[in-house]
């Protein structure tokens, strides 16, 4: 009686302000666990490659309006119509290194005023991570940073909200770098972390729906 379950794959999301580091972190992140030999995929959110991504691209890119409670819901809906395929992944023993998830999606839209509880609702059920790696930076020193300033919400006074309620979203399962240390020093500290997470859900950790 041979037991031969595929143990699950890790659910890692990188969060942080703008430029705060995370889609460079998220491409070493992959890189070195594919060099591991563990089985490993990226995502980012938004995913712009759907209808629903395109336009979500094209309120970002300035070039059409929506309301804030609309524009909330379309990125709601754009980590919904992946969680089925991430399932699948996780549960085949894919690990997923996600660029911006929920947090991302509460924290901005709270920005705007809307009330948090309301902005929280729809990403309930959605899979909660097994790790959130918030790259912390100060909005002044992410506005040095090259490419800032280009799409919708790259504004300093607005990036200090997000930050403030990024701060409200803490939980558990947070680990916070600082996001002004090195390239290559926050890459450790991100792979020490990863790594301990991959070990924890290949021994059973239970796959759990957000919010925790
Ligand atoms: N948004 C939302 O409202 N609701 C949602 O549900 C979701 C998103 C999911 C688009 O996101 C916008 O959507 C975003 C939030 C909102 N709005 N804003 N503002 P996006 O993910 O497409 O944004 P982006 O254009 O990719 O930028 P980014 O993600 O903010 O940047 P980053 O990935 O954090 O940083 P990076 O590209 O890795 O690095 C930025 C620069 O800094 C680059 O030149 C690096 O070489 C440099 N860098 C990175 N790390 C360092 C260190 N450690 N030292 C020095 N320099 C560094
Ligand atoms: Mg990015």
């Amino acid at each position: 009686n041979c037991h031969l379950a595929i143990s699950r794959g890790s659910l890692i999301v990188l969060e942080g302000l703008d430029r705060s580091g995370k889609s460079s972190q998220c491409s070493r992140l992959v890189s070195y666990l594919q060099e591991k030999g563990i089985p490993v995929e990226a995502c980012r959110f938004p995913d712009r490659s759907t209808s629903v991504g395109q336009m979500i691209s094209t309120y970002l890119a300035n070039e059409s309006e929506l309301d804030d409670r609309t524009i909330h819901l379309l990125f709601s809906a754009n980590r919904w119509e992946k969680r089925s395929l991430m399932e699948t992944k996780l549960k085949n023993g894919i690990s997923l290194i996600v660029d911006r998830y929920s947090y991302s999606g509460v924290a901005f839209s709270a920005s705007k005023g809307l009330n948090i509880e309301w902005c929280k609702a729809p990403e309930e059920g959605l899979i909660a991570p097994d790790l959130v790696i918030y790259l912390e930076i100060a909005p002044e020193k992410a506005a040095e940073r090259d490419g800032y300033g280009c799409e919708r919400y790259e504004q300093l006074e607005f990036q200090r909200k997000v930050a403030q309620n990024y701060n409200l979203l803490r939980d558990s399962t947070w680990k916070v770098i600082d996001g002004c240390l090195s390239l290559e020093t926050i890459e450790s500290q991100v792979r020490e972390q990863a790594l301990e997470c991959v070990s924890v859900c290949k021994k059973g950790k239970p796959l759990l729906n957000m919010w925790l």
